[in-house]
């Protein structure tokens, strides 16, 4: 039954590409955009450090730059020497940049 579903959705897309591109265009909330970008630091917990594996354990807000709910979960990190800011239980707010699974923590501050 899924599978019936997927492949008509899908031949749907290919059959009617000028459509759905129209439709996806317009941005009316085109002004709410400045001030998503300003602030791309999120909020987090940390929950675990593992310095020997470069990675850390953080308890989230949405990360609205990549479409992600809160949530904990495992980054890397791009210098290890951020591990050493940072402690378990630790209040901070950071910047991660990649895709899907694969996300890498490029800032990270202690939360005031
Ligand atoms: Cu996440």
């Amino acid at each position: 039954m899924k599978k019936i579903i997927c492949t008509l959705s899908f031949s749907l897309l290919v059959a009617t590409p000028t459509a759905f591109a129209q439709t996806a265009a317009p941005a009316p909330d085109a002004t709410a955009k400045p001030a998503q970008t300003m602030t791309d630091m999120v909020d987090g917990e940390v929950r675990k450090v593992d310095k020997d594996a470069r990675k850390i354990t953080l308890r989230h807000s949405e990360i609205k730059k990549l479409d992600m709910p809160a949530m904990t979960m495992v980054f890397a990190v791009k210098d290890p020497a951020m591990l050493d800011k940072v402690k378990a239980g630790d209040k901070v707010k950071f910047k991660a940049e990649g895709t899907g699974g694969a996300l890498t923590v490029t800032e990270i501050e202690p939360a005031k």
